[in-house]
């Protein structure tokens, strides 16, 4: 066909083709110049100022998770719709509260957080934020690699209807062995959790044998590892909204989406820092373990019961290492030890990069929040009940670089290594 002479059917094709990616790139929710701010409320009349922000603003709270637990003297990150960043900015600025720019263009380091110079997006990689297909494939393949140390079970479906799995890793016992529990992937956009489980069963599976306390730790016990507990929560994260904590389910009589799964478990259920309203993002749900997800897990770990010790659940950001309780001030009967052993494993993760962590238990130290799967599973009898709040401390919050993927796990290793093997001396 000469210049200039145009094909009928060849333009219909190009402009139905542009039309079709016009659709599908709509649907993927974009955060050009949306910014992420950092307030430091010292006074009552900061705290209703912010509360009166969130009334009037759909404003995106990253830390702490939702309005309803803001209080003085914390640091509390928010990321602003484009339409009211002004407004917002003007009138904190008016307050005379501390405040700062976390980040400045959230779609910019959106893109740029993917920095892993792997080019195969499909490929399965230690160091990257895998999609759920190409997590899928790797439970699969993972999980029939090494017969005699680990194997995978299907404890349900999500509401959605993709398999949970959990893998079970330990030396081939004919009798029950002592085990721990330990999940990730809670809220959807802790992406670095997720990395964490598939880098730990890796490490498992490739130092037993040759590291000594991998090696005792497998003989002696099984660890039980859910990957991704929130798929579909994480697959919204990655087709559609970058910023999705919770689950996915329809809430009747709203036409908000979903509850958070970590205020969904029958302990102290939504009596404080968790909202009875389905558009929060610490919606408890409409009755304990409504949640599909939770309800899997925590009938997994009550059938189970006799076996696991410990219960280790990941988030992030903050880096902290949380203990029960949240639902309440008062102190949990093994408080000390539970203190002693979260400060013992926050040194050891210390000891190889610096990262500093703050120990405690939930209610002091990071908000008083009810219904979380730490204070469950210990009030069910798991004594060792720990909930991590992995990298980093706000500067990239959710948004962590790929290339801190190696190091945060690296040095996560060596805290779950630590409180592993305080677990398996001290056997119950
Ligand atoms: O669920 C939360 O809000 C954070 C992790 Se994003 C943990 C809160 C402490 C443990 C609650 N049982
Ligand atoms: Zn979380
Ligand atoms: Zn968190």
């Amino acid at each position: 066909m000469a210049i200039g002479e145009v094909s009928h059917t060849g333009n219909m094709k190009i402009i139905l083709l542009f039309g079709l990616v016009a659709a599908v790139l709509a649907e993927v929710k974009n955060f050009d110049g949306e910014k992420v701010f950092r307030l430091m409320p010292t006074t009552d009349d900061h705290v209703l100022l912010i509360k009166e922000l969130a009334n009037n603003v759909k404003l995106d709270f990253w830390r702490p998770d939702s309005v309803d637990l803001v209080t003085i003297d914390m640091a509390v990150d928010f990321h602003v719709p484009l339409a009211h960043t002004d407004i917002v900015y003007t009138m904190l600025q008016q307050s005379g509260m501390k405040m700062g720019v976390l980040i400045e263009d959230l779609q910019a380091e959106m893109e740029e957080h993917l920095d892993s110079r792997d080019i195969n997006p499909r490929a399965h990689s230690y160091t990257k934020y895998n999609t759920w297909d190409t997590i899928q494939a790797w439970i699969a393949s993972i999980s029939s690699s090494n017969p005699e140390l680990i194997s995978r079970q299907v404890i349900g479906n999500t509401y959605e209807g993709r398999p949970m799995n959990v893998l079970k890793i330990g030396r081939k016992s004919s009798s029950t062995k002592p085990s721990i529990f330990m999940d990730c992937g809670i809220h959807a956009r802790e992406w670095i959790s997720t990395a964490f489980c598939q880098w730990f069963v890796k490490e498992a599976l490739s130092t037993y044998g040759t590291d000594s306390e991998m090696t005792s730790l497998l003989n002696q016990m099984d660890v039980y590892v859910l990957p991704i507990f929130n798929i579909d929560g994480y697959d919204y994260t990655h087709k559609t909204n970058r910023m999705w904590r919770k689950t996915r389910s329809a809430q009747s009589g709203s036409s908000c989406i979903g509850a958070d799964p970590n205020r969904n478990w029958n302990a102290g259920w939504c009596t404080t820092g968790a909202s009875p309203n389905p558009c929060s993002d610490t919606f408890c749900g409409s009755a304990p373990e409504s949640e599909i997800e939770v309800k899997n897990v925590a009938d997994f770990i009550r059938r189970n019961k006799s076996s696991i010790k410990a219960y280790l659940t990941i988030h992030s950001y903050s880096q902290l290492l949380l203990f029960p309780y949240s639902y309440t001030f008062a102190l949990a009967e093994h408080h000390n030890e539970l203190m002693a052993v979260a400060k013992g494993a926050s040194n050891v993760l210390r000891s190889l990069y610096g990262t500093e962590y703050t120990s405690g238990p939930g209610a002091a130290t990071i908000y008083p929040a009810a219904g979380g799967s730490d204070d469950w599973a210990y009030d069910l009898g798991v004594k060792y009940s720990f909930t991590f709040e992995l990298r980093d401390t706000g500067r990239y919050g959710f948004l962590l670089p790929e290339s801190q993927i190696k190091p945060t796990c690296e040095e996560t290793m060596l805290a779950v290594k630590y409180i592993a093997s305080h677990v398996q001396k001290n056997l119950y």
